[in-house]
């Protein structure tokens, strides 16, 4: 029964995940960064981004009509199916600003407070992940069916190569800024994407040793935080803790626990 569940809210949501990525890809006007358009650039990126929402929650709400809601536009419901859906509708809006390749659409489903299916769609990379709690991670792609996902084996911390991501707010960026100053020395090397979701999912791919960002909303990391456990992973926030808003980490097992520990000593989740 939860099997024949979990299929269907994956279904659904990659469904919504798919249409939204190409609205989104199709919708983006092509001098979007440099043109006055009618309004201004970012008011056409929050258009396209409401729009997005409302497509994903009005195919879902026409399907699932007791289900609750959490979008990052506004979309806000109970729901009383025990069912709730997190949504990004668009993640790395900065990078779709400005023609960069990687945002996503982030569509994760919680039952009863767990994230039980996360979809990660990245149109301009061709590629969307995906996740049932105990099923695996997988991606499709310009390939044949889907593939496994596997984080990559632990290399030293010195080794590793992590991304992380900088807040909106100067003085929050300005303190991330400082304690990625202090983490260069100790890694192979730092990546900053713009999309918190596609970082997750690149942690899952094996692309990325390890992931760090504070700030984050559930939205961003919902979907890619079970994406990466599922490729087996570890995610949390401080030491014990699950991710939160003071701080998401991923990484490998081996990546994940070094990392965690550093971001502690760092003061990473306040100024
Ligand atoms: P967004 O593109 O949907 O705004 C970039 O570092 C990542 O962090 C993106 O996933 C971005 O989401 C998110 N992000 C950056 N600053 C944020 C903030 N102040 N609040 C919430 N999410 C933020
Ligand atoms: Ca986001």
């Amino acid at each position: 029964m939860t099997d024949a569940l979990h299929r269907d809210l994956l279904a659904l949501a990659q469904e919504a995940a798919r249409r939204a990525g190409e609205l989104l890809r199709d919708g983006r006007p092509a001098d979007l960064a440099v043109a006055k358009t009618k309004s201004s650039p970012i008011d056409v990126v929050t258009e396209m981004d409401i729009a997005a929402e409302k497509l994903i929650t009005d195919l879902i709400s026409g399907q699932r009509p007791e289900d609750g809601f959490l979008g990052e536009e506004g979309a806000s419901a109970e729901g009383t199916s025990g069912v709730r859906w997190v949504i990004d509708p668009l993640d790395g809006t900065v990078n779709y600003l400005y023609g960069l390749p990687t945002w996503a659409v982030s569509i994760a489903a919680e039952q009863d407070g767990e994230t039980v299916v996360g979809v990660v769609a990245a149109p301009m990379r061709g590629e969307t992940y995906h996740a049932v709690r105990g099923g695996g991670a997988w991606a499709t792609g310009a390939w044949e069916g889907e593939r496994a996902l596997a984080c990559r084996p632990a290399p030293p911390l010195d080794q590793a190569l992590v991304s992380t991501g900088f807040n909106y707010v100067t003085e929050v960026r300005t303190h991330q800024a400082e304690v990625a100053a202090r983490l260069v020395p100790l890694l192979r090397d730092i990546r900053r994407s713009g999309s918190a979701a596609v970082d997750l999912c690149d942690v899952a791919s094996g692309r990325l040793d390890g992931y760090y960002e504070r700030g984050l909303n559930a939205w961003d990391y919902a979907a890619g935080d079970l994406i990466a456990r599922e490729a087996g992973a570890l995610t949390g926030g401080r030491p014990g803790e699950r991710p939160s808003r003071d701080l998401t980490v991923a990484g490998s097992p081996g990546v994940f626990e070094p990392l965690q520990r550093l971001l502690e000593d760092f003061g990473a989740w306040h100024d």
